[in-house]
């Protein structure tokens, strides 16, 4: 229930599987622990193309209906905010439709196919004056949060060096299924748009903005079997099934000169056995280094040049402490939150963006700059050469 006096937010969600699942989390629980926010989601109406499917997600997850068409999601007033969290080749279509049509739009990551498509995206928005959301979800774990803060306040000194890691293995067998995920005109990249797109976006956020990449990238496994049905990053497939060509990288790595004069290195991969998630991170500054790896998400580790010379060294800090973002809507100190707590504090932001009238960040101009650092590093694998940045 929503109290009265607080502004409600309609919601209609195109997408039911993975992320449709987190994000419903995220809209059920975002009222109930933050009972303060300004506005509060309410989850009209979830679609997706299997009626049946979708019917029993909108009863799993909560969702007071369900449609089949994401069109009937842009007739009349009913919904104030459209959630796409389908596969990347629709965000296009359906986030310019649901703009022309003054809703406000949460999508998830990466924002489109291409740069191209995500500028136009990111046009259609500022034209219709709504409000837009990308989904870099990393951004919001109090330990991501508390590394922001502690470069914002200097407290590193100047940035030298941003390195990162997004290293998953679920692909590893070569006859693991060909899910959407694997295929360039459903995906737009592999790796590098699914787990790459993270990372620069961290980069993004606590380094700023890059000058230019140079990268390379391998596809290890070049053909794999169709699979007979997927959800999320699960799929079935036979023995016997016919084989589809992978036409996405399973690697991609890059080097890059961000433009405060500070270096990075870039690894996103899908064949990096036995990591499952690891999106990881560390900065070196003048005055001391952060590192963060999404495996242990409460933990930040921090080394300040200034400690005493006896007690040198990395520090863990367990961001679960009232000092530490969202922190105090949840548990008591030491008492961690986990993945799906990333996605809560997002459609916190977004509410009271809604509320505030002002952008909620990161939004859609954050999705068009990370888009255009993924495709000057395709570029940059491609002619074999670094890539400015703004050439594209
Ligand atoms: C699968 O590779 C995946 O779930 C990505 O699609 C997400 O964006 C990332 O957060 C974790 O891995």
């Amino acid at each position: 229930m929503v109290k009265a006096g607080k502004q409600q937010v309609n919601v209609g969600m195109v997408g039911y599987k993975f992320m449709g699942k987190a994000h419903s989390n995220a809209y059920s629980r975002v009222n109930m622990f933050f009972p303060d926010a300004p506005a509060a989601p309410v989850m009209k109406l979830i679609c997706g193309r299997d009626r049946n499917g979708v019917q029993q997600a909108a009863e799993q997850f909560g969702w007071q209906g369900y449609v089949t068409d994401w069109r009937e999601l842009l007739r009349g007033d009913e919904i104030d905010l459209v959630d796409i969290n389908a596969p990347s080749d629709v965000h296009k279509e359906i986030a310019i439709a649901a703009a022309q049509a003054g809703k406000h739009i949460f999508c998830e990551k990466p924002l489109a196919l291409s740069l191209a498509d995500s500028r136009e995206m990111f046009q259609a928005a500022e034209e219709a004056g709504i409000k837009h959301m990308v989904g870099f979800n990393y951004r919001f774990a109090p330990a991501v949060q508390l590394a922001k803060k502690i470069i914002s306040e200097g407290r590193l000194g100047t940035i030298y060096h941003f390195r990162a890691w997004f290293l998953q293995d679920w692909i590893l067998d070569p006859e693991f299924p060909l899910v959407w995920r694997l295929q360039k005109a459903v995906a737009g990249s592999g790796s590098h748009g699914d787990l790459g797109a993270h990372l620069i976006d961290l980069a993004h956020y606590l380094v700023g903005g890059m000058e230019e990449v140079v990268g390379m990238s391998e596809t290890f496994v070049k053909e794999r079997p169709v699979p007979s049905s997927m959800t999320g990053l699960s799929a079935k497939g036979s023995a016997d099934a016919p084989k589809g060509k992978v036409d996405v990288d399973d690697a991609t790595l890059f080097l890059a000169r961000f433009a405060g004069g500070a270096l990075g290195s870039f690894e996103a991969s899908r064949f990096a056995a036995g990591h499952r998630c690891k999106n990881a991170f560390e900065i070196n500054g003048s005055k001391g280094s952060i590192r963060f790896d999404f495996e242990r998400l409460n933990e930040l580790e921090v080394y300040f040049t200034d400690d005493a010379a006896d007690v040198q060294g990395f520090r863990r800090v367990l961001a679960t402490d009232p000092a530490h973002a969202y922190m105090d809507a949840w548990w008591p100190p030491g008492h961690t939150i986990g993945y799906e707590h990333t996605f809560v504090h997002e459609m916190l932001e977004l509410m009271q963006a809604i509320h505030e009238d002002r952008q909620p960040k990161p939004n859609f101009a954050d999705g068009v700059n990370c888009q255009q650092v993924l495709e000057a590093v395709e570029l940059s694998v491609s002619e074999r050469r670094w890539v400015k940045v703004n050439e594209l």
